[in-house]
């Protein structure tokens, strides 16, 4: 049955885009940009009018443009329209490596010690939430959907409400919500949940993140119903739920060409059995953690000397910020240390890349992994630990249990990242589980990743958004 969502057009505001535009030899080339966000939302807005609204940071993206702005993507398929902002250099600067960068990312995944609390950061945070909000405006026709993304953009809804008052304004938060004491640091708390309340319908990753903020709005004064997940500060009521973010499972299961480049990577790495991490670089994932877990599970089982190689694929990110440039070096160096120390003539114990590959080029790594190790020190949900399970029918995955995806993938070694005897005993436990058990395993949580993929993921959201505006 047809509903009434399905004939309205979908206006996706984020900050990220899905796709950007660069010079090559051959012209300019469109190149589709892998995040979380972007690879989970895009596979939705296709085939359809829909429009997504995101700041344009490619080098050649304004060259490609309309007077309005505009480019239909992907260019090699039915696509939708990209609407581009063009951020200054000022505003890059404060809203994008400032207040959402240095502030809102350390709160909300509980680092308040690494928070900057600069009121300039904040003052052009908010102007560029404005620039945001008049572009939807701009666009905005009868029975538009406007489904905002994530905390760069906080004030969006508030502030298209304050102009549309019927507006339909949705926003999905991607990163964790932390305990009252740390979001309460935030001297604007008060405006960042009224500015997200704008919205008629919030969704988290997980019921414990609803829970956070729900109390963060009845600590704030205004009232929050447990039972109803309702939220309401100076605001209209705002129904606040828990929609796990899934994966496109199809894309992922069909990997049979894959299969060849899988048994290449693993032939050239002389080794029995492979572990792979793969994370973005960032505090949050836990990296260097994960290197001193490593030294304690070659000291605690030497027997896997020689048998076991570990593979870091670390993918750059916020590379101008210092602090990501010093974490870098504090990672490769503990991986030199570990390699410098124990490797053999042909073992390497850790194969460490510094690169971003295309989304299709990790397939045959999640292939040739016998074990998936992700332990995020704290993650809003972790596509990558999903991606892994969906390509394989065998294996094992250890999983941070403050990784959002432990709470649907019940059936991974859940670990303590924090905890490196654990994490080391964790992967003894999962390189002599036997092949049984491990099919066991992954069919189950196949199943639940099957179920619950990005388009029940949209769906869902799109239905229970619908279900908030009539009660
Ligand atoms: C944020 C939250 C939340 C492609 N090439 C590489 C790579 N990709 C793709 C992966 C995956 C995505 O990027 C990374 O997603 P994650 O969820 O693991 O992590 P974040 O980028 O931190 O995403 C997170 C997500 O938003 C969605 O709501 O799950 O908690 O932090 O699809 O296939 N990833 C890496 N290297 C590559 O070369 N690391």
């Amino acid at each position: 049955m047809e509903k009434s969502y399905d004939r309205e057009r979908l206006i996706v505001v984020a900050n990220a885009e899905p796709y950007q535009h660069l010079h090559s030899e051959g012209g300019i080339k469109q190149e589709k940009l892998a995040g979380g966000l972007t690879t989970g939302l895009d596979p939705m807005m296709k085939n359809s009018n829909n429009l997504w609204i995101a700041w344009g940071r490619g080098e050649a993206d304004f060259e490609v443009t309309d007077d309005e702005s505009k480019v239909v993507v992907p260019d090699d398929e039915i696509g939708y329209t990209l609407k581009r902002l063009e951020l200054s250099r000022e505003e890059i600067n404060g809203f994008y490596y400032g207040f959402s960068n240095s502030t809102l990312w350390p709160i909300c995944h509980s680092f308040p010690h690494k928070a900057n609390l600069g009121k300039e950061n904040w003052e052009v945070y908010k102007k560029v939430n404005k620039r945001f909000a008049e572009s939807v405006l701009e666009e905005l026709r009868p029975g538009d959907r406007i489904w905002v993304q994530d905390y760069q953009l906080a004030l969006v809804p508030q502030m298209i409400r304050q102009e549309k008052p019927d507006a339909k304004i949705a926003i999905f938060w991607h990163i964790p919500w932390p305990p009252w004491e740390t979001f309460g640091i935030i001297p604007w708390k008060r405006e960042l949940v009224e500015g997200i309340l704008g919205a008629d319908f919030i969704g988290f990753h997980t019921s414990w993140l609803v829970h956070n903020f729900l109390d963060t709005v009845f600590k704030l004064g205004g009232a929050a119903n447990r039972d109803e997940n309702i939220a309401r500060l100076d605001s209209d009521r705002t129904v606040v739920n828990n929609i796990p973010l899934g994966i496109d499972t199809d894309f992922f299961q069909s990997t049979a060409k894959r299969k060849e480049e899988a048994q290449r990577l693993k032939e050239n790495f002389a080794s029995r059995k492979l572990v792979l991490g793969v994370d973005r670089l960032d505090y949050t994932k836990g990296i260097d953690r994960r290197i001193e877990a490593i030294s304690t599970f070659f000291e605690k089982y030497p027997q896997y000397k020689g048998e076991v190689s570990f593979i870091e694929r670390i993918s750059p990110s916020r590379s101008k910020v210092k602090e990501y440039q010093q974490m870098r070096e504090k990672i490769e160096q503990g991986i030199a240390e570990i390699n410098g120390e124990l490797r053999g003539e042909e073992w390497v114990p850790i194969r460490y890349f510094y690169q971003h590959l295309p989304q299709e080029q990790l397939i045959p790594y999640y292939l040739a992994a016998d074990v998936g190790l992700l332990t995020p020190l704290i993650d809003g949900m972790n596509l990558v630990a999903k991606e892994y399970v969906a390509t394989r029918d065998k294996g094992m995955l250890i999983l941070s249990e403050f990784a959002g995806a432990a709470e649907t993938l019940g059936e991974a070694i859940q670990v303590n990242p924090y905890n490196s005897e654990r994490v080391a005993d964790a992967l003894h436990e999962a390189l002599t589980t036997p092949i049984e058990d491990q099919k066991r395993k992954f069919d189950k949580m196949k199943r639940k990743l099957n179920q619950m993929d990005v388009h029940w993921w949209r769906d869902r959201f799109l239905e229970e958004w619908e279900i908030s505006l009539h009660n």
